[in-house]
C-alpha cells in the first residue's frame, strides 16, 4: 500500500473529551464488558493500520496484574513533533483531541475499523490512567494522562534506543466509574486476536495474561491469512478437494479477497464476511457479488460440460453453497455500514468488484482443475436433487388439519386429550417397552411412540434421506410443528416430549441420536424447554409392604440409612425398561406423581453444536477423542448445553 505522509494540519479539533465521558455509549456502544473490551480494539486498530501501511509486523497485547492493558507495536511510532494547529506534540494531540487522526483529515489512509473509529482519544477519555511511549529516531519519548485524559506529563524524551528500534506502546487502565466491570476476559481477547491474525496475513499478535501464575500466552501468525482461516474452520470436517481456493483483487484502493473450500457436510451457512476486519453479519454488497457470481459460474460450467442437461434445470444459491466454508474479506478506505446493527456493507461499487474478481478467478480455477471442478459441481447437483426430493418428502410430513392416523403406520398410540398443554408423548426404546408403556399409560394425556432400534443419525444424512426414514417422519408428523422454513412452535401437539430409554450404553446412544435430531430439526422445541429424559430407576428396595425405587447407588445407600436397624429388606437391580411390566413402568417412570424427569436444556448452542458435530459427525478420530475425554459428559449429553 502507498505510504501517506502524515500532515499534522490534517487533524481537526472537533470536540472535547468531556463529551465522551458524558455519553460513552455514543462512542463505544456500551459500558458493559463489551464496551470494556472495545477499548482494547480501539488501540489495537491503530497498530493494525500501521501494519496495513506496511510498517508493523508484531502487536503485543498484555493484560497486566492491575487489570490495565498494554498494547505495543513495532511500527514507525506516532509522530512526536509539535502539531501545527494545537501547538502541542502530535502524540498528545492524538490522545486529547477527539477525532484527531489521519482519517479525519482526509489525507490519511485508515482501513482497520473499530465501532466508530475514533480511537485513542476516546480510550483516554474513558481511562483513569494512560501512558504512551514512542520509540522514534533513536529516542524514547513518554507522555502521561490521568483522570479521563488530563495531561499530567506532556511528551518528553526519557532515553535513547537503537535507531532501527521503533514503535508505540500504550498502557491504559479503564475508569472504574464508567464501566460496569473492569475485568478483562482472556478468552474474549484470544478469540478476536486469532481472528485479526487470520484476517491480516503475516501479522504476529501475541496475547499475554500477567494476572495468573504462570502467565498465559498465545501467539497467532498466519502466513496464508484467510486461506488458513478456512482450513481452521474445516478442521473437524472432511474437505472434498485438497486446496483452499483463493482469489483476490484491488481497485481504487479497495482490496477484496476470498478463500473457500467445500466439505462433505450439508451446512449452507458457513460463509463469513468482513470489512476492515469487522464481521459483516448481515452481508452486504461484497457478499452479494460473490454469491451471485458463485451461482452463475457453477451453472455455466455445469451447462457447458453437459452436466445440466435440461434447459430449465438450474442450480440455486443454496445448492452451490452446501458444504461450503468461505471467508470474504474486503478492506475499504471509506466503508458505508448499513442496517440496525451496522452489520451490512452498503458501498455499491464493491458488488461489481466482488463479482468480477470472484468470477474471473473461480472460472479460471474450474478450467485449470477439472477434477476439483467435477467434484464441486457434482456436490451442487446432488444438493439440487436432494432439495427436490426433500420438498416432496416434506409435503408428506406436513400435518393435515386433523391428525392423519394412516401416516403413522399404526405406530403412534395417541392420547385422547386434544389440548396440547395437557399432552405428553413418550418416545420409547424398543417394541416391548413400548407395549408396556401403552398398557401402563394414562390414555387421556399420554401418547406413546415406540421406536424400533436405532434411529438415523441426522448429522450424517442430508434432509431428503432423513425424511425418507420412517422413524423420523413419524416423529415429525407426531410433533405437528413441521420442519425447516415451515417450522411453527405454536403447532406443537405435546407440552412434554419425553425420551424413555434404558440406562445402558444402547439407551444413551439412542438418546444422543434423538437429541441430534432435535438439535438439527427442532431446536426451538428444546430451547422452549419441552424436551425431557425419563429416568427409569436402577434399584427396587422392598421392606414389609413398602416398595421404593431409587435412581442410583447414592440414592439407594441414602435410603437404606433411613431404615431402622434390623429391618429386613430386599434389593433388586432393575433390568431394562422392556422387562418391567406395565404397572411397574407406570409406577416408576410414567406416573406424573412419582416419576423423575430431567429437563433437557440447550445452554450454549454454539458449544452444543460443536459437541454434536464431534460426537456425531464424519471424522472418527475427533469423535473417539471427544468421547474419551468427556466420557462423563457424553453420558449426560442431554444436560450439555
Ligand atoms: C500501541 C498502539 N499503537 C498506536 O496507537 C499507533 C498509532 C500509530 C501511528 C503511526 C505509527 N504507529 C502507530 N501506532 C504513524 C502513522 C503515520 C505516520 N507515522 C506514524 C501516518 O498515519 O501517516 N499513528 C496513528 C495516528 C498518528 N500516528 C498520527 F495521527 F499521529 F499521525
Amino acid at each position: 500500500m502507498e505510504q501517506n505522509k502524515y500532515d499534522a494540519s490534517d487533524i481537526q479539533v472537533l470536540e472535547g473529551l468531556e463529551a465522551v465521558r458524558k455519553r460513552p455509549g455514543m462512542y463505544i456502544g456500551t459500558t458493559d464488558v463489551k464496551g470494556l473490551h472495545h477499548l482494547v480494539w480501539e488501540i489495537v486498530d491503530n497498530s493494525i493500520d500501521e501494519a496495513l501501511a506496511g510498517f508493523c509486523s508484531h502487536i503485543e497485547i498484555t493484560i497486566n496484574k492491575d487489570n490495565s492493558v498494554t498494547v505495543q507495536d513495532n511500527g514507525r511510532g506516532i509522530p512526536v513533533g509539535i502539531h501545527a494547529k494545537t501547538g502541542i506534540s502530535t502524540v498528545e494531540t492524538v490522545y486529547t483531541v477527539l477525532h484527531a487522526g489521519g482519517k479525519f483529515g482526509g489525507g490519511g489512509y485508515k482501513v482497520s475499523g473499530g465501532l466508530h473509529g475514533v480511537g485513542a482519544s476516546v480510550v483516554n477519555a474513558l481511562s483513569s490512567r494512560v501512558d504512551v511511549q514512542v520509540k522514534r529516531d533513536g529516542k524514547i519519548y513518554e507522555c502521561k494522562f490521568e483522570n479521563g485524559g488530563k495531561t499530567v506529563q506532556p511528551l518528553k524524551e526519557i532515553g535513547t534506543c537503537d535507531v532501527n528500534d521503533t514503535g508505540t506502546k500504550v498502557t491504559f487502565k479503564p475508569d472504574a466509574t464508567i464501566f460496569d466491570s473492569e475485568i478483562f476476559d482472556y478468552e474474549t481477547l484470544r478469540v478476536r486476536s486469532r481472528e485479526l491474525a487470520f484476517l491480516n496475513k503475516e501479522l504476529r499478535i501475541t496475547l499475554t495474561d500477567d494476572r495468573v501464575e504462570p502467565q498465559k500466552q498465545d501467539t497467532f501468525m498466519y502466513e496464508g491469512g484467510i486461506i488458513e482461516y478456512v482450513k481452521y474452520l474445516n478442521k473437524n470436517k472432511t474437505p472434498i478437494h485438497e486446496n483452499v481456493i483463493h482469489l483476490e483483487g484491488e481497485e481504487d484502493g479497495v482490496m477484496f479477497e476470498v478463500a473457500m473450500q467445500y466439505n462433505s457436510g450439508y451446512n449452507t451457512d458457513s460463509i463469513y464476511s468482513f470489512v476492515n476486519n469487522i464481521n459483516t453479519h448481515d452481508g452486504g454488497t461484497h457478499e452479494e457479488g460473490v454469491r451471485r457470481a458463485l451461482t452463475r459460474i457453477i451453472n455455466n460450467y455445469a451447462r457447458k460440460n453437459g452436466m445440466l442437461k435440461d434447459k430449465d434445470e438450474s442450480l440455486t444459491g443454496d445448492d452451490v453453497k452446501e458444504g461450503l466454508t468461505m471467508i470474504i474479506s474486503c478492506k475499504h478506505p471509506n466503508p458505508q455500514f448499513e442496517g440496525q446493527t451496522k452489520g451490512r456493507l452498503g458501498n455499491s461499487e464493491v458488488r461489481k468488484l466482488a463479482d468480477s474478481v470472484f468470477s474471473e478467478g473461480f472460472e479460471r480455477f474450474l478450467l485449470e482443475n477439472p477434477d476439483e471442478a467435477k467434484i464441486i459441481v457434482d456436490k451442487a447437483m446432488t444438493a439440487s436433487r436432494a432439495r427436490v426430493a426433500a420438498k416432496k418428502a416434506r409435503e408428506l410430513t406436513r400435518r393435515k388439519s386433523d391428525l392423519d392416523v394412516v401416516n403413522f403406520g399404526g405406530k403412534l398410540v395417541d392420547c385422547k386429550e386434544k389440548d396440547p398443554s395437557l399432552c405428553e408423548i413418550f418416545l420409547v426404546e424398543g417394541d416391548s417397552a413400548g407395549g408396556s408403556a401403552i398398557k401402563g399409560r394414562n390414555s387421556m394425556t399420554q401418547a406413546i411412540l415406540p421406536l424400533k432400534g436405532k434411529i438415523l443419525n441426522v448429522e450424517k444424512a442430508r434432509l431428503d434421506k432423513a425424511l425418507s426414514n420412517d422413524e423420523i417422519r413419524t416423529i415429525i408428523t407426531a410433533f405437528g410443528t413441521g420442519i425447516g422454513n415451515e417450522f411453527d412452535l405454536s403447532k406443537l401437539r405435546y407440552d412434554k416430549i419425553i425420551i424413555m430409554t434404558d440406562a445402558d450404553v444402547d439407551g444413551s446412544h439412542i438418546r444422543v441420536l434423538l437429541l441430534t435430531l432435535f438439535y438439527r430439526f427442532f431446536r426451538p422445541i428444546v430451547e422452549a424447554g419441552h424436551v425431557y429424559a425419563a429416568q427409569p430407576p436402577l434399584f427396587r428396595i422392598c421392606h414389609g409392604k413398602t416398595r421404593k425405587y431409587v435412581l442410583n447407588e447414592e440414592e439407594r445407600d441414602a435410603y437404606l440409612e433411613t431404615l431402622p436397624e434390623n429391618t429386613r429388606y430386599e434389593i433388586a437391580r432393575m433390568k431394562g425398561l422392556g422387562e418391567m411390566d406395565d404397572d411397574e413402568l407406570n409406577e416408576t417412570t410414567m406416573d406424573i406423581n412419582q416419576r423423575v424427569l430431567r429437563k433437557i436444556t440447550v445452554q450454549d448452542l454454539v458449544e452444543a453444536d460443536a459437541a454434536f458435530s464431534k460426537i456425531m459427525g464424519d471424522e472418527v478420530e475427533p469423535r473417539r477423542k471427544f468421547i474419551e475425554d468427556n466420557a462423563q459428559y457424553v453420558e449426560n449429553l442431554d444436560t450439555i448445553g
